[in-house]
């Protein structure tokens, strides 16, 4: 009930507030481009196989944007809904299952909702079949204005392969349907051509397979080549169709591509053998901010998908309230520093724990395990209080545009039904 709200509010209250950063408000009134990349992990980024760079593009991009190198998707099994779910909300998705599935109906006060209040008109673009994920109830509940899925699209035998359109031409398609929006826009778009098991034609690979015989490993390189070309084309026709200026881009990994499973390949590729530190290590994918017309900022700052509601709407000036988030403005020179992973596992400025085990961040040896201590009972309070806000659907009890809860406030408001 609303106590349940009280408490996880002052607890929420208890962790230091932002303190505001110096790109407060930077972005006011700009566009957002929100751009979820289908299964990139960081580890492809910088680095070349065969002498050749995985992720061109990309590599270019980071140098004039900030670049989060530390930054850990925080999905369970809700996978790239969580993602979602996790960046509109500050929320973290459930312990099992998709909180997409299970509790679309709840109340929430997600960024799309925030942003109506600012004149912003929200829209998603995926070409997939819009009740995937039960998105089409999960996007009402976030307050999204439009819902570009398949239907909007024309997909056919040569320009679509693996889970559907392919991303040069869905970022084509896309494009007259962005400039139908009324600005400011916050617009997303969920990759689809570099998901397992990274089927490719031949004609698009522009890189070629790893060699460790295992199939979906050796073949994830192309599909990652090809997602990066396809953003490569994506910025050339934002920028061809006078968007750019005006606009600012939050790119992101939406989760791992490969799993614990191809541990010996993954080990034969980075030339090591993957220890359950690695394993942590390698739930980092990418976070690039890019904001036109400042400098590229690389930022090692520890972070994860909670944080991007609370630093987009800082970015773009968004006084009011901010609800409930468990995440922090990456640009706050207070930021935790810290990543609580939906297993438990988290990673903290000087110790990452796994596994029962604790190990030094910056070596990977396993140290005392006292040295986690410090951190482990935020880690276990942030998933419980999230959780418990999403199982009793508390945010119902909040006051309309206020932080305060409906008990604090000492008013009878009856909870909407
Ligand atoms: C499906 C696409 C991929 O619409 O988002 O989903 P995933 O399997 O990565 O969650
Ligand atoms: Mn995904």
């Amino acid at each position: 009930d609303s106590e349940d709200l009280v408490d996880a509010e002052s607890y929420l209250k208890s962790s230091p507030q932002n303190l505001p950063s110096e790109l407060q408000g930077i972005a006011k009134g700009k566009n957002v481009f929100l751009i979820s990349l289908e299964s990139l992990q960081s580890f492809v980024i910088d680095r070349k196989m065969f002498n050749q760079e995985i992720t061109p593009f990309l590599n270019d991009l980071i140098e004039d944007s900030f670049y989060f190198e530390n930054f850990y998707h925080q999905t369970g099994q809700g996978k790239t809904s969580d993602a979602e779910f996790i960046i509109d909300n500050s929320l973290y998705g459930l312990p099992s299952g998709a909180v997409y599935f299970t509790h679309a109906q709840n109340s929430y006060t997600g960024t799309p909702e925030m942003l109506k209040e600012e004149g912003y008109t929200s829209a998603v673009f995926h070409a997939n079949d819009a009740s995937f994920w039960n998105r089409e109830l999960m996007y009402d509940s976030m307050g999204y204005d439009e819902y570009f899925a398949k239907p909007y699209y024309t997909i056919n035998e040569e320009n679509s392969v693996g889970w559907g359109l392919k991303d040069i031409e869905f970022f084509e398609q896309s494009m007259p349907l962005v400039k139908s929006l009324e600005k400011p826009f916050y617009a997303k778009f969920l990759t689809l051509t570099n998901h397992h098991p990274y089927v490719i034609e031949p004609e698009d690979a522009m890189i070629p397979n790893f060699t460790s015989g295992d199939g979906s490993f050796d073949r994830y390189f192309a599909t990652v080549r090809y997602l990066d070309e396809s953003m490569k084309r994506f910025f050339e026709e934002v920028k061809a169709n006078g968007l750019y200026e005006d606009s600012i881009f939050v790119l992101y990994g939406d989760h791992y591509g490969i799993s614990e499973n191809h541990n010996r390949a993954m080990g034969e590729f980075l030339n090591k053998e993957i220890t359950p530190y690695d394993s942590v290590q390698l739930q980092r994918v990418p976070l690039i901010i890019h904001i036109p017309g400042t400098d590229g900022e690389r930022i090692d700052t520890v972070s994860g998908q909670i944080d991007i509601k609370p630093t987009i709407l800082n970015l773009l000036g968004v006084e009011t309230p901010h609800g409930m988030m468990f995440g922090h403005d990456l640009f706050s020179a207070n930021h935790p520093n810290a990543a609580v992973l939906r297993n438990g596992s988290f990673i903290a400025e000087d110790v990452l724990y796994a596994q029962n085990t604790c190990y030094d961040r910056e070596t990977g040896v396993e140290v005392e395990d006292e040295a986690c201590d410090p951190y482990r009972e935020k880690a276990e309070n942030d998933l419980r209080y999230s959780d418990e806000i999403i199982y009793g659907d508390l945010l119902r009890f909040m006051l309309p545009d206020s932080d305060m809860t409906e008990s604090e406030a000492d008013v009878e408001v009856t909870p909407t039904p």
